[in-house]
């Protein structure tokens, strides 16, 4: 027996989500960040990604002191701006306030404390645990490399409201980049929500259980695909946790919105296993034994591919088929 009822098929399209929901205060000063930094990478001839990255919360009361919230932590996302920083793209990273980022993630949700990275030299001076040194070198040499260049951005949310209404701001600015852009959707987005006018104002009062109802989030992909940003490359993720239904929802997801490829994961081996699907193909990532014990990341192998068939969709001035 199920506990869940999964309620009316009714889902509200994404213009009036829009209408009826508020943006966040932040809107206007990142939407000029953004329109800065797509212009002054345009110029110098790079390309440009869009990573989204980590979950959103979905509130429970208009004043909130509760919400719901997903697991992810934003290990994709921050991982995988890296090694598109290592392929020379500049790189708007929109992340859940405080999940992992790039570079720092190496060392900000590590089991040890920061103390533990470092040590007391005999003379009173304080410098890197000779044990971490190495490793801590050379991802502090490619972090100054990309603060010299400027080439990441940093935009934050935190609910589902502030993940659309950024989302579509920034692929709209973007959409001006044409086919030289490309959108990586990897941030775990709430499917269910609570409509500002359905929510109470202030903390719902312990009398009792509680019932919720939740109404199903708009599926953006469809008005982003079609009107945000019609000529980018656009990636995006499909989360399941049963294998009997990955690829057929992928698949599902990739004809419903007409764009250009969805990556497969199961949850539990998200970190060694992907497909890349397209309209006619489907190509599986997968680490050997020997590759996880060396602790190769997937995104290593995820992102040149990636780019490769960004560089055939540039050159494929029709834009018909991958
Ligand atoms: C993913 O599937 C990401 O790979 C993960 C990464 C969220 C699993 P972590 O942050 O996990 O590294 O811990 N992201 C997309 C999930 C999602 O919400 N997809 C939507 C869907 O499945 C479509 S955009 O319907």
């Amino acid at each position: 027996m199920s506990l869940l009822d999964n309620g009316s098929s009714e889902i509200i399209n994404p213009d009036t989500y829009f209408q009826t929901n508020t943006p966040p205060r932040t809107l206007g000063e990142n939407e000029n960040r953004v329109k800065e930094f797509v212009n002054k990478h345009n110029e110098a001839g790079r390309r440009i990604v869009l990573i989204t990255s980590g979950g959103t919360t979905v509130p429970l009361e208009n004043s909130t002191v509760r919400f719901i919230d997903n697991f992810s932590a934003g290990t994709r996302g921050a991982t995988s701006a890296e090694y598109f920083l290592e392929m020379g793209y500049a790189v708007i990273f929109m992340h859940r306030q405080f999940s992992l980022q790039p570079y720092s993630r190496h060392y900000s949700h590590s089991k040890n404390c920061f103390l533990d990275f470092m040590e007391l030299k005999s003379d009173g001076s304080i410098g890197v645990n000779s044990k971490y040194a190495p490793k801590m070198k050379a991802v502090l040499e490619k972090y100054q490399e990309f603060k010299k260049n400027e080439t990441l951005l940093f935009l934050d949310f935190v609910t589902v409201a502030d993940y659309l209404f950024l989302l579509r701001s920034v692929t709209r600015i973007m959409s001006a980049l044409k086919e030289h852009a490309m959108y990586y959707l990897a941030a775990a987005v709430s499917d269910f929500f609570i409509p500002a006018q359905k929510m109470p104002q202030h903390k719902i009062q312990s009398d009792g259980g509680l019932t919720l109802t939740m109404d199903q989030v708009p599926k953006f992909l469809k008005p982003m695909v079609t009107n945000w940003v019609p000529c980018g490359f656009i990636v995006s993720f499909k989360l399941e946790t049963d294998p009997a239904l990955l690829v057929d929802k992928s698949r599902h997801a990739l004809t419903r919105y007409g764009h250009q490829i969805v990556i497969a994961n199961l949850l539990a081996i998200r970190k060694r296993e992907v497909i890349l699907i397209t309209r006619d193909s489907e190509f599986q990532i997968k680490l050997t034994e020997d590759e996880i014990a060396e602790n190769i990341e997937i995104e290593s192998r995820i992102i040149p591919e990636l780019t490769k068939r960004h560089d055939e969709w540039i050159r494929n001035a029709d834009h018909v088929d991958m």
